[in-house]
């Protein structure tokens, strides 16, 4: 039995919260795992846009692994916690992201998560479309520079707002944008003025943590900071806000002036996509449980209407049932006989 040869695809029924898509995330990771063995392996490109079912409510195949089942099947279970927890994570950026638009987004999570995960939680958070990452574990996986802004431990230890602001100004490095905390003793809109007038001109943005306690209608006192900077020649001066941002309070703080966001928890906790991998095909042979698909598919995409038909991989390229232009097969080869 160890010999036989099995076709398992890995595919989601329903995504958290009802999402109508998600982002396929921890291919690289998959790809590290699944070197070496006797087995080809055909996954959507890492990143990729994917929805659970396609035009007519089939379920879409992100990954398939073709080979001697008794060689694979120790790896399903480490398989799975790659991709469903890195998945998760970019598809919470990229929600995050689609609802910000241009505005940046930088990636505050790790402190909430075990430091093991960070890297692959702030590499996901990019991958979904997080404009920079916070951690030094994170960014180096990526090739990036780590970002991030002062905290109220340098105002609180220097015992002065104006003087961290202004040590933090003729100590960081040029590259760094002069982003000054503003909410550790007084109002938010009293200390932005105060940042704008000790740095003026080398002032990029102005950072409100503003503790839960004290927020009311957070909107409004970006509202206020944003008037009371304008006002004073300060239109420059950006906007950014942080701690307990989620998605459902960034449609409102845009609207209110904000230029952009530091997000962690609600990013780097994001729930994990229920991906699992089921056989398909035993010797060549269609197979399948209850509520899955025998055979093995292809799932192809219209570029242009961005919908998606899965049929099975023997089978023509269909035509897009919208335009009838041509589509693009998204599973490709990623691993031959054990070679990436
Ligand atoms: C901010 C805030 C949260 C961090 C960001 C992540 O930290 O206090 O702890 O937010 P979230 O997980 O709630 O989205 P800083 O102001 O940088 O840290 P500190 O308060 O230590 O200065």
């Amino acid at each position: 039995m160890e010999h036989k040869r099995g076709y398992a695809e890995v595919t989601v029924s329903t995504l958290p919260e009802g999402y109508a898509w998600g982002i396929f995330c921890g291919l690289e990771e998959a790809v590290r795992l699944l070197e070496g063995y006797p087995i080809n392996v055909y996954a959507m490109q890492e990143g990729t846009l994917f929805h659970p079912n396609d035009h007519f409510g089939f379920v879409e195949p992100v990954m398939a692994i073709e080979g001697p089942y008794g060689e694979y099947c120790v790896l399903e279970t480490p398989l799975l916690g790659l991709l469903c927890q890195s998945s998760g994570v970019a598809t919470a950026a990229a929600r995050m992201k689609s609802l910000v638009g241009d505005r940046d987004l930088l990636s505050f999570g790790i402190r909430r998560m075990h430091p093991a995960i960070s890297p692959m939680i702030d590499r996901a958070i990019y991958i979904g479309g997080f404009d920079s990452v916070s951690s030094l574990s994170g960014a180096s996986l990526l090739g990036k520079e780590p970002v991030g802004t002062m905290p109220h431990a340098l105002i609180i230890m220097m015992e002065d707002q104006k003087e961290a602001w202004k040590s933090f100004d003729e100590l960081m490095p040029e590259k760094v944008p002069r982003i000054a905390l503003v909410d550790t003793y007084y109002d938010e809109k009293a200390e932005a003025i105060l940042a704008a007038e000790v740095l003026g001109d080398r002032l990029y943005g102005v950072r409100l943590d503003t503790p839960s306690s004290r927020r009311g209608a957070f909107n409004d006192i970006v509202r206020e900071v944003r008037w009371e900077l304008d006002t004073r020649g300060f239109k420059n001066v950006k906007i950014f806000v942080s701690g307990g941002i989620k998605e459902e309070n960034v449609k409102e703080l845009c609207e209110a002036g904000v230029d952009g966001f530091g997000i962690g928890t609600s990013i780097s906790n994001a729930h994990t996509i229920d991906f699992a991998l089921d056989l398909v095909e035993v010797e060549g042979k269609l197979v399948a449980k209850r509520g899955k698909l025998g055979g093995r598919k292809q799932v192809w995409r219209c570029m242009r209407c961005f919908v998606d038909i899965v049929k099975l991989a023997r089978e023509d390229a269909p035509k897009c049932p919208n335009c009838k232009g041509s589509m693009e097969p998204l599973l490709m080869e990623v691993i031959r006989d054990g070679r990436p």
